[in-house]
């Protein structure tokens, strides 16, 4: 991996910032490079190591206000603890600076017929490339990454951290599951006949983190994307406790649900109507605005 370094880098413009989520969105050009290249910059989470350094008497703490019994200070700890955590997406396609962007959420209704005629042809088209899913399938990227793999053509799955994730503190622990299998989609294309590999990325996702990490699955949100950013199979693991992007109604179907569902109506995916939420810079937006099914 080429070391990024920060010197070179010029900025363009804040594509999003989240006051909530203490992360900022960059959009950047390397001064020696050609293309566009995208810095996601967020806090990590406090730990508790991080916080038995910083109350000591390294960190110069400033009073700010004082009123009765409340006060307010500025702390500022050693240089070392000031850590921030960043993912940088180099080159940037268009794709990603709208996907990294601020944009005006809608909220869809897709019924099984647009997805037939509208989202299907859309994804065809235009998909994400998943390059990075197939790397990871063929071992040539992350492998020391794995923390479990059923190398089953079928039924098998590599499960590794998630790209959101610094493996720095289990409060945010965020696993990804991609299947072997290459032509499953989405939640769309499930059926009855993929139960197997459903459960077996349930079971033995579940008691790969409990042996790594320790964590109970009842401390684990388990739920498919719909719609993905990629269309390769895939399953979020992330800690209960996170309220990760992207596990809101309106996009994330716990596992647990998507397998109860297919137990009892085999075609359920296929015939369901289904709601997203999609945001205005999302080319299929105006497929959808085209075919007039925006209200
Ligand atoms: P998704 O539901 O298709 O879309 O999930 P989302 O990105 O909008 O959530 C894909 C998941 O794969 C996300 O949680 C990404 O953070 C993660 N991911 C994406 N990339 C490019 C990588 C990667 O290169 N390595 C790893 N380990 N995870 C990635």
């Amino acid at each position: 991996m080429p070391l990024v370094n920060l010197k070179d880098i010029q900025i363009s413009r804040i594509l999003a910032e989240n006051p909530a989520s203490k992360s900022i969105n960059i959009l950047a050009k390397f001064k020696d490079r050609d293309g566009d290249v995208i810095l996601l910059i967020s806090k990590p989470p406090f730990t508790k190591d991080l916080m038995q350094n910083i109350i000591s008497e390294d960190t110069l703490a400033q009073v700010q206000l004082e009123n009765d019994i409340y006060s307010q200070y500025s702390l500022t700890p050693k240089a070392e603890l000031n850590l921030l955590k960043s993912t940088v997406i180099y080159p940037a396609t268009e794709k990603h600076i709208n996907k990294y962007s601020d944009h005006q959420f809608y909220l869809l209704q897709e019924t099984p017929n647009d997805y037939r005629n509208i989202t299907l042809p859309f994804i065809e088209k235009n998909a994400f490339s998943a390059q990075w899913v197939e790397r990871i399938l063929k071992h040539e990227s992350e492998s020391e990454n794995i923390i479990f793999e059923d190398p089953d053509r079928d039924t098998g799955f590599i499960l590794l951290p998630d790209l959101k994730w610094d493996k720095k503190q289990l409060s945010d622990l965020y696993l990804v599951a991609i299947c072997h299998r290459h032509g499953l989609r989405s939640l769309r294309d499930l059926t009855s006949s993929d139960l197997p590999l459903l459960r077996n990325i349930r079971n033995q996702g579940i008691a790969a983190i409990k042996e790594k990490y320790g964590v109970n699955q009842s401390q684990l949100r388990i739920y498919i994307h719909y719609q993905p950013s990629y269309y390769h199979f895939h399953v979020h693991f992330t800690h209960v406790k996170y309220e990760a992007p992207g596990s809101v109604v309106g996009r994330a179907h716990l596992l647990e649900d998507v397998i109860e569902n297919l137990e009892l109506f085999p075609n359920f995916y296929s015939q369901k109507t289904l709601s997203f939420v999609i945001q205005e810079c999302d080319a299929l937006l105006a497929e959808y605005r085209k075919c007039g099914r925006l209200t």
